[in-house]
């Protein structure tokens, strides 16, 4: 079984309905099992634009490898409606892979850990709320937190999820 977390975003229609539905394909596949949610947070955009994002990040237990469940998560995706006009334009939803086990990954297709996972709160947060043992680089995610580049604003709400 293999421990992956998974970033969750979404700044377009409704936001949480749709991270719901996102959680819900995910565990009607036989090979996930859900572990854990985080809350959810209501973020500005990084290097995006349109509306807040809501993001959260869930813990899941899995048999498959990345590849396979990378091309679940694209599927679901694109049920969900997903397009790609440009470069981080708003969307329904996205689904990144952001810690697979300890394992390390660099490819057109897929890097593990997620390439800009340590730059971004709304991503350490939720994390850190999950697991704040979690060490990436080396570095603890107190530390990451500590040292982002820029103001990112985030606030937890009291949404919850209800896959
Ligand atoms: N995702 C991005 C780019 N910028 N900003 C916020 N607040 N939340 C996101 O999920 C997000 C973003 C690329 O996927
Ligand atoms: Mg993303
Ligand atoms: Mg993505």
């Amino acid at each position: 079984m293999h421990k992956v977390f998974i970033g969750l975003g979404a700044n377009l229609g409704d936001e949480l309905s749709y991270i719901n539905k996102a959680i819900s394909k995910l565990v009607e596949c036989d090979d996930i099992e859900l572990l854990a949610t985080s809350s959810v947070y209501k973020t500005s955009p990084v290097e995006s634009d349109g509306e807040d994002y809501l993001n959260a990040v869930i813990q899941i237990n899995t048999s498959l490898d990345p590849f396979e469940l990378l091309s679940i998560m694209q599927k679901i995706e694109l049920d969900l409606g997903r397009q790609r006009p440009y470069k981080n334009a708003p969307r329904t939803i996205d689904l990144d892979i952001l810690l697979f086990d300890d394992m390390q990954i660099k490819g057109d297709r897929l890097t593990i850990p997620h390439p800009r996972i340590t730059q971004r709160a709304f991503v350490l947060v939720p994390l850190r709320e999950l697991n704040p043992d979690l060490e990436i680089g080396g570095q603890s995610l107190e530390t990451w937190i500590a040292n982002l580049p820029c103001d990112q604003k985030i606030e937890k709400t009291t949404y919850s999820l209800n896959p």
